[in-house]
């Protein structure tokens, strides 16, 4: 096909800082380069001189964060000569494998809970032909189901206790260095599973010349280019559903609900990692409700125009609250994850609307009427 000039994948962009061997097959569908956008609107609502940026990962081609980590996790499967893939999921995962393996030509199957998941979510897997397993269960039976299959069968299991998903959903840091020349003071995410909190750390340390995670990740995937960047790394701030908040409470939670089903996850596989990257940052970890996660997705709606889902607005719930308190401080510059779209979740961005939606007869009067009505 003719080369032509645009923003290629992440593998082609930092294939040096990943650990895939010279002749590996790449599947991409040219993820990655997501927006950076300053939050002027709400940064001016909260009367504090600082600079709050949102990299938009619902601007991914499955709309979330997670194609960063499949397109790197599937190349590598499929050089290894993988005929099918699994994964449990809450939506995007299995959403983006279905996508990957399409794109592939191989087999996917993905494992949801009943009823818990978007209907975009359920939509994209569908319609690429993977096989939906629904379990009467949560993500985290399904995580466990998929760790058994792994042990017995030559299926290759792409959620994110595959360490090439890490690698690739690393490069999120790298890009964000990219744009700002410089690493933020603070970067907002939700915690869900913990491997986003886990790659974003793993990428910021390693554009800062920083040893991390070595005996996973650092030298069991094999040498690469870890040369550093910047001279600092943010201090990482991951927040969660109060109904599902396993790092507020210390240990695994039973039965986690939330309306962010996206992070309805009780037992996070990568637990020891986002301690560490907690840790090692002197950051913290909070909880919001479902009313709170709700209200700031529609802020972002309202005042800037972006619309995630609900367990992506938690960044800014979380960075506001405590921007307001001081705890990051004036003069700080923050980036928040917006790990996935609005659209894949429509049915919860309506119910929570309360914008008038107005039934008139086909006639002029009727339309300037509601105009005039709503206008102030
Ligand atoms: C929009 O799709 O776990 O802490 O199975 O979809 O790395 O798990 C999704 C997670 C945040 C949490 N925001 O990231 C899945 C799944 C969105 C997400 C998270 C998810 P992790």
């Amino acid at each position: 096909m003719t080369e032509f000039r645009t923003n290629k994948g992440l593998i082609d962009r930092y294939r040096s800082r990943l650990p895939l061997a010279s002749d590996a097959s790449v599947v991409s569908l040219y993820e990655g380069s997501t927006p950076l956008i300053p939050l002027e609107n709400i940064q001016s609502l909260t009367g504090k001189k600082v600079e709050i940026y949102a990299k938009f990962e619902g601007l991914n081609p499955t709309g979330s964060f997670k194609d960063r980590g499949m397109t790197v996790a599937v190349s590598q499967s499929v050089t290894e000569g993988a005929k099918a893939l699994i994964c449990a999921s809450t939506g995007n995962t299995s959403a983006s494998a279905a996508a990957y393996a399409s794109r592939a030509g191989i087999k996917c199957f993905v494992l949801i809970p009943e009823g818990k998941i978007a209907l975009g979510k359920l939509a994209q897997a569908m319609i690429k032909g993977s096989v939906v397993i629904q379990i009467l269960g949560n993500f985290d039976d399904g995580m466990r189901l998929v760790k058994e299959v792994g042990e017995n069968t030559a299926v290759s299991i792409v959620n994110s206790i595959n360490p090439y998903r890490i690698h690739g959903q690393k490069t999120i840091a790298f890009e964000i260095i990219d744009a700002l020349g410089r690493a933020p003071d603070y970067h907002c995410l939700p915690v869900g599973n913990a491997g986003n909190i886990t790659a974003h750390w793993l990428g910021y340390c390693e554009y800062a010349g920083r040893e991390v995670f070595q005996d996973t990740f650092q030298s069991q995937q094999g040498d690469y280019n870890r040369d550093k960047v910047v001279d600092t790394t943010p201090v990482m701030c991951g927040y969660q559903a109060s109904g599902a908040a396993p790092f507020l409470r210390g240990h695994p939670v039973e039965n986690p609900e939330t309306v962010a089903t996206a992070i309805r996850i009780g037992n996070p596989q990568s637990w020891d990692f986002a301690l560490t990257a907690s840790k090692e940052s002197n950051g913290w970890f909070d909880e919001f409700s479902d009313d709170e996660i709700l209200a700031t997705q529609k802020l972002l709606a309202e005042k800037e125009g972006i619309f995630c889902e609900p367990a992506s607005a938690i960044s800014v719930t979380g960075a506001l609250k405590d921007i307001n308190s001081g705890k990051i401080p004036e003069g700080s510059v923050i980036v928040c994850t917006l790990t996935g779209h609005g659209l894949k979740d429509p049915d919860t961005a309506i119910k929570q609307s309360k914008a008038p939606v107005i039934k008139i007869e086909p006639e002029f009067d009727q339309v300037k009427k509601a105009i005039v009505d709503n206008l102030e």
